[in-house]
């Protein structure tokens, strides 16, 4: 029986297009800046997020880590939503290799609102680390895939630039935001310094992300990814999956959406279980269980010999998160296993 693997849309596997276009791409030593499928991603890219420049590096990590050394200096502060990916899940690595300080706001299921901010930022005194950076999260992750509207993040981009922060945006999932929202991705990236966004999650390519800003910044971020390792040579390869998964991925991922709500109106059904079907809003459904039904490893340990995976994402919630791999049959199915696990 294949597994219903819902744990991330980081599983999905790349499209036959794309292995063809990996197969047959054109390249070149990227490092020496002569890789055509690079340049051609880097600046297709760049042009979607209506900014100056692109580069492509290998992971959303690297992408939000280069992003800090480049924006930042040692000892400085960067503000974050207490949940951001960059906080929780990158390994500390804006203090560890960026030397940044963190200071962290309180968002609403993620999103920072301008009290948030205002409340965050202390006034300037030689106690206290100067101030840099803002990074914003859309989708939110552990907000439960959550979409920031374009005027929702300028008002928060209008108090940081008076507080003279530069601004940064994890846009992992910038198409599913932009997608909810009814906008395009440049509207969810004007104002921000720099954003960064994922190839390898629903929209399917095997490997990537890329880090959009003006020129300067893109140059001297070039310069931070060779350091940290990612001078990629023929990444070529890379890259022409990467372009069809901007050509061919970005529409299909309502359907995702469409499963997620599906998945989590027949879970607000099942008793033992809480949450708000209406607060989904993109390919990211976080359940609570109730305390009788044990914690959440061993649910999911449960759920995995019926042939469903899903991930961890407090002692008493999981995650599941829908994509291209998965169908509405399948969604079904895991519902069916649920409501049985749970009788
Ligand atoms: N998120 C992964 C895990 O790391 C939790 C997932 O399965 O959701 N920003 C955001 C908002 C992300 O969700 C992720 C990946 C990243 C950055 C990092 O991307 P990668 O995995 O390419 O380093």
């Amino acid at each position: 029986m294949d597994l219903i693997d819902l744990r991330s849309d980081t599983v999905t596997k790349p499209t036959s297009e794309m292995l063809a276009a990996m197969a047959a791409a054109e390249v070149g030593d990227d490092v020496f800046g002569e890789d055509p499928t690079v340049k051609k991603l880097e600046e297709t890219a760049a042009r979607i997020m209506g900014k100056e420049a692109c580069l492509l590096v290998t992971s959303g990590t690297m992408g939000n880590l280069v992003a800090v050394l480049t924006h930042t200096k040692k000892g400085e502060e960067v503000l974050l939503e207490s949940e951001s990916h960059i906080y929780y899940y990158e390994v500390g690595g804006l203090s560890a290799l960026a030397g940044a300080m963190p200071r962290l706001v309180q968002g609403q299921r993620g999103r920072i609102t301008p009290q948030g901010l205002a409340d965050a930022v202390r006034p300037g005194n030689i106690h206290f680390p100067s101030p840099s950076l803002l990074c914003l999260e859309n989708t939110h992750n552990r907000g439960g895939g959550t979409v920031s509207t374009p005027s929702e993040m300028h008002e928060v981009i209008a108090l940081a630039r008076q507080l003279g922060l530069r601004i940064h945006l994890d846009g992992a999932r910038i198409f599913n935001a932009a997608l909810a929202a009814g906008v395009r991705v440049s509207a969810l990236a004007e104002g921000c310094d720099s954003v960064m966004f994922c190839l390898s999650k629903g929209l399917g390519a095997p490997v990537g992300s890329l880090l959009a800003g003006s020129r300067e910044f893109i140059n001297s971020a070039r310069k931070w990814r060779k350091m940290v390792g990612g001078g990629m040579r023929q990444s070529g390869v890379i890259a022409a999956a990467g372009l069809v998964a901007l050509e061919t991925m970005t529409e299909r991922l309502a359907e995702d959406h469409a499963n997620a709500k599906f998945l989590a109106a027949g879970l607000a059904n099942i008793p033992k279980l809480t949450l708000d079907a209406d607060l989904v809003q993109t390919n990211i459904v976080v359940v609570e269980l109730g305390q009788e039904l044990g914690g959440a490893d061993d649910f999911l340990t449960r759920l995995k010999a019926e042939g469903v995976l899903a991930t961890n994402f407090g002692p008493h919630s999981v995650r599941f998160v829908t994509h291209k791999d998965v169908n509405r049959q399948g969604v079904d199915y895991a519902l069916q296993v649920i409501a049985r696990m749970v009788r």
